[in-house]
């Protein structure tokens, strides 16, 4: 949910007008709009790039994971571990979007440390791709834009440490 349409739900569980301290979110979160929509743009239409630059490094850091024996070995599941990687990249553009990690967490965050251990999964390798990703995606912003993006970035390796 984003900021607008919170604010909205608890005020009017309280059938109370937006406080300041709400209008004043609420502005901060129009005011970058601009700015967060335009990295959303950038990291959409660069997604293939992102994710076969990203699984490029990840592979070369990890060879582990795409050897004999490895979680990611063959190409199916090398395909398969390069879509998850799109799909964290996916989830980010959607809290960029929102301003927001909620819809990351609620959609990729939960219970993925139980997912990714069950399948046996380096859940340390998925950290380092999205880690990559971030680095990749980056190299296409500006600096202020990179440091926005960041940020969901890191929230989401947060929480694979
Ligand atoms: C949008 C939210 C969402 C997420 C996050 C998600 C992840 C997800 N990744 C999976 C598998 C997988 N994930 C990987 C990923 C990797 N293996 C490695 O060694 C690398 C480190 C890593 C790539 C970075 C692999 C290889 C599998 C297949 C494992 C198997 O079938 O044994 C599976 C099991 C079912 C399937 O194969 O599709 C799920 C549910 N699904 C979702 O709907």
């Amino acid at each position: 949910m984003s900021v607008v349409t919170k604010s909205i739900v608890n005020a009017d569980a309280e059938a109370r007008y937006l406080s300041p301290g709400e209008l004043d979110r609420i502005k901060s979160f129009v005011s970058t709009g601009e700015r967060r929509l335009r990295i959303a743009q950038t990291l959409t239409e660069n997604r293939e790039r992102i994710v076969k630059q990203a699984g490029d490094q990840l592979f070369q850091k990890r060879p582990d994971v795409v050897s004999p024996g490895g979680n990611a070995y063959g190409e199916e599941m090398t395909a398969t571990c390069l879509r998850d990687l799109d799909y964290y990249l996916r989830l980010v553009t959607y809290g960029i979007v929102a301003g927001d990690v909620t819809p990351i967490e609620e959609i990729g965050l939960v219970g993925v440390r139980e997912m990714y251990n069950s399948l046996g999964t380096p859940i340390s390798a998925v950290a380092e791709g999205i880690r990559a990703m971030k680095n990749v995606a980056s190299s296409l912003l500006s600096a202020e834009d990179a440091a926005e993006a960041g940020s969901y970035f890191d929230f989401v390796i947060g929480a694979m440490q």
